[in-house]
């Protein structure tokens, strides 16, 4: 039996469409830069928010209707869960979906039982992936919801928890290798601190880079050759996590000799979290050659902490796509919804208005960027801004060819600076206008 009964696959309508459960941008066949927009956007849906998210918050217990729930946590719910999540995907037209190990199974009394679990859910998942067509974007394992990590996983004070979360590493490699994964990531739920006064930081930072280390040397071992992502954010749960924003990892990843293998996966919500927008975590990534995938989100600027809502603003999805197009794509990373429906949008329909919009935002970010890029009026402006670098004393300097006696005997001659012209923001801002 169907869990969505009421819903048809998802189409696209085209703009003048006023049915909510109908794109209006989203084309996925459409070619657009050369490329499908399916292929452009490689959309993701994650398991933990859509299929295990029950609403609860610290004031109060769940509210979500799940009728497919069986209510408890045994195998074969979760088994009956991955099919529905399953028909959920086919329905809406996405590509991908993203897991958590412990998100697909529920956890046993030991480690073998806890593996034994998984095993039997990602049987599912892999008939399921076979059947449908969908592909795994990412796996990663939860090491921060038992209380095993509360001091964290690979920068806990307890080496056993280390261990701990090395086994469970390991076991979550040869399953995203199993099901085909393109990516693995590691988002450090508790790799930080709440309070210097009791935490080793040089230690706890050699231990998470030998960590990252130990899990390259293994997914060489095994021939898993996605890339790994590294998750940016900045606080939540712990006071301060290591992982704090694009610029802290890529140092991290220099320091530890691991950007061979790794990128980084950027979400909206942890971009604002750490004072920064999401275009600039983009551009920053993006000119280090590191990124690798994005979770698309937004939060609430009035609140500080990580709501996940799914995005529907097209500044903002405008903003990340001239991202992506601008640093050659996303693949083989996607546009995965890390984000969750209010508590108080609790039926199985709210599932679908929410990714929808989410979607039909990013088509016509991509839209409206690729636009932008075909009239080239920014691009131009910038070219333009910078022109004193392409030729005489900028290019000298460029090139490495000025030193500072050259730079002074220059100056010295000239005896004032060329005169500086307009930054021209407000102009730009309504050019960007235009588009919307
Ligand atoms: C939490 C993170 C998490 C990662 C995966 O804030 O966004 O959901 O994406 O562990
Ligand atoms: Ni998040
Ligand atoms: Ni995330």
């Amino acid at each position: 039996m169907p869990a969505f009964p009421e819903i048809d696959k998802i189409t696209y309508e085209g703009p003048n469409s006023k049915n909510p459960l109908a794109y209006r941008w989203y084309n996925e066949d459409e070619v657009i830069e050369g490329k499908s927009m399916k292929d452009h956007l490689r959309f993701s849906v994650v398991y933990w928010h859509t299929f295990r998210g029950n609403g609860s918050d610290p004031f109060g217990m769940g509210t979500m209707i799940r009728p497919w729930e069986d209510g408890t946590d045994s195998v074969e719910n979760a088994q009956n869960r991955a099919r529905v999540a399953f028909e959920f995907m086919e329905k809406l037209g996405a590509p991908y979906y993203a897991f958590h190990d412990r998100d697909v199974a529920p956890e046993g009394n030991s480690l073998s039982e806890t593996n034994a679990n998984f095993d039997a859910v990602v049987k599912v998942l892999k008939e399921e992936q076979e059947r449908s067509g969908i592909k795994l974007l990412w796996g990663t394992a939860n090491m921060f919801s038992n209380p095993r990590f509360m001091h964290g996983a690979s920068t806990s004070c307890n080496a056993d928890a280390f261990a701990f979360a090395a086994a469970q590493v390991k076991k979550c490699l040869e399953v995203t290798k199993e099901l085909g994964g393109q990516n693995y990531v590691f988002w450090g739920g508790r790799e930080g601190y709440q309070c210097l006064f009791n935490t080793d930081m040089q230690r706890e930072l050699d231990h998470m880079g030998r960590f990252m280390n130990l899990a390259v040397d293994y997914a060489n071992e095994i021939g898993f050759d996605g890339t790994f992502l590294i998750e940016p954010k900045p606080k939540e749960p712990t006071k301060h996590q290591y992982d704090s924003d694009a610029a802290a990892c890529i140092n991290f990843l220099r320091a530890y000799g691991l950007t061979e293998r790794f990128k980084l996966n950027i979400e909206t919500n942890h971009a604002t979290l750490a004072g920064h927008t999401m275009m600039h975590e983009l551009d920053y990534t993006g000119h280090q050659g590191l990124l690798g995938s994005i979770d698309a989100n937004t939060g609430d600027l009035m609140l500080g902490w990580d709501t996940d809502q799914f995005p529907t603003n097209f500044y903002l999805t405008t903003e990340i796509m001239l991202m992506l197009l601008k640093y050659g794509g996303v693949a083989p990373g996607g546009v995965n919804f890390d984000a969750k429906v209010r508590r108080e949008s609790f039926e199985p329909m709210d599932l679908f208005h929410a990714h929808v919009g989410g979607m039909d935002a990013f088509a016509r970010g991509l839209r409206i960027a690729a636009s932008m890029r075909a009239d080239g009026e920014l691009e131009n402006f910038v070219k333009q801004r910078y022109a004193s670098w392409d030729t005489g004393i900028g290019a000298e300097i460029e090139s490495g060819t000025a030193d500072f006696k050259a730079l002074e005997t220059y100056m010295l001659d000239k005896g004032e600076i060329e005169a500086n012209q307009s930054g021209r923001q407000e102009m730009l801002e309504h050019l960007v206008n235009r588009y919307l």
